[in-house]
């Protein structure tokens, strides 16, 4: 069949078969994506049995809640990082931390704290390198930005995140730290590892077939926010992985590569209350004033809330 076949079928069998109310926005997407899919039928010459293997493969990743990871390992997720981008381009906003991705792993519901929070809860603390982050808050002027909202979460040193790894604690190394008078935030914590699928999941099967590894890079995800402010999603990705450049979610930007340095200096170590050498990393913070012209950041999609 040709495209115009195709979309009169599709309108035939979508559209005109209406008889109760219609959601235009939905009936527009998916008379668009079911026409693209016939077409994909036809120029790939798909048969019914891969078809089928396709429907069987989303319903075995929607059942293992991989579709969330399945996004982001196709790309899909860091294409709408460049789409907002552009977006924002358009729209003559300029400046700020960079953006990227949020992944599949944040929980809702952290505990908050006021400047400081140790984020993780001792039980890697003998085997692993402690690990300070600070930085500030400030606006794309500089001007600091006390009280804002600072939620912080990473991996363990196995590369796995609370919540979903039900051998962690709850909340372990995830906080909410508002930023203090000055701006300012620091989190205790331990050197997180770099994620990888699960080798028997979903995704790591598809990328199998691409060829691909499902690895991340050491990080850091964000979310920071304060009133009057766009709601920034970032992270840091930790200079000297092997990943840093070759995440399977294609997460790492320009800006947003952090370097950790290593503390061994005994009066720098005894002023952060600590016993042993520790690694630092600083990553300051710059928001975008929120502007009528500008589009959403704030993005709806089912999240854990704990
Ligand atoms: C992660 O930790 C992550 O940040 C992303 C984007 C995907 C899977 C695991
Ligand atoms: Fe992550």
């Amino acid at each position: 069949m040709n495209r115009q076949e195709i979309d009169k079928l599709v309108k035939q069998m979508n559209v005109d078969t209406a008889t109760g109310s219609v959601d235009t926005r939905v009936q527009q997407i998916v008379v668009r994506l079911v026409g693209d899919l016939f077409q994909a039928i036809e120029d790939l010459d798909i048969s019914q049995t891969e078809l089928w293997k396709g429907l069987e493969y989303f319903t075995d990743a929607g059942q293992a809640n991989e579709l969330g990871l399945l996004a982001a390992g196709l790309g899909l997720e860091h294409y709408l990082d460049l789409r907002a981008d552009a977006a924002d381009a358009k729209a003559g906003i300029t400046g700020g931390t960079p953006r990227t991705i949020e992944g599949p792993l944040y929980v809702a519901g952290a505990p908050e704290s006021v400047g400081f929070a140790r984020m993780d809860d001792g039980s890697e603390s003998a085997t692993v390198d402690t690990l300070i982050i600070d930085g500030t808050v400030t606006d794309t002027e500089g001007n600091v930005i006390p009280n804002a909202k600072v939620e912080i979460w990473h991996a363990n040193s196995l590369g796995n995140y609370s919540f979903f790894d039900k051998s962690q604690s709850e909340f372990n190394l995830r906080r909410t730290i508002l930023a203090d008078a000055d701006g300012q935030y620091t989190a205790l914590t331990t050197m997180p590892v770099g994620y990888g699928c699960p080798p028997e999941g979903t995704t790591q099967f598809v990328l199998n077939k691409l060829g691909r590894h499902g690895n991340r890079p050491s990080h850091v995800h964000y979310f920071v926010s304060a009133p009057g402010y766009r709601k920034l999603t970032t992270q840091f990705n930790i200079e000297g992985d092997q990943y840093l450049w070759d995440d399977f979610a294609f997460a790492t930007r320009d800006g947003l590569v952090a370097t950790a340095a290593d503390v061994t200096d005994e009066t720098e170590i005894a002023r952060r209350n600590l016993d042993k050498a520790f690694k630092h990393i600083q990553f300051n913070v710059e928001l975008v004033k929120e502007q009528a012209a500008a589009p959403t950041t704030e993005i709806d999609r089912r999240r854990v809330s704990a």
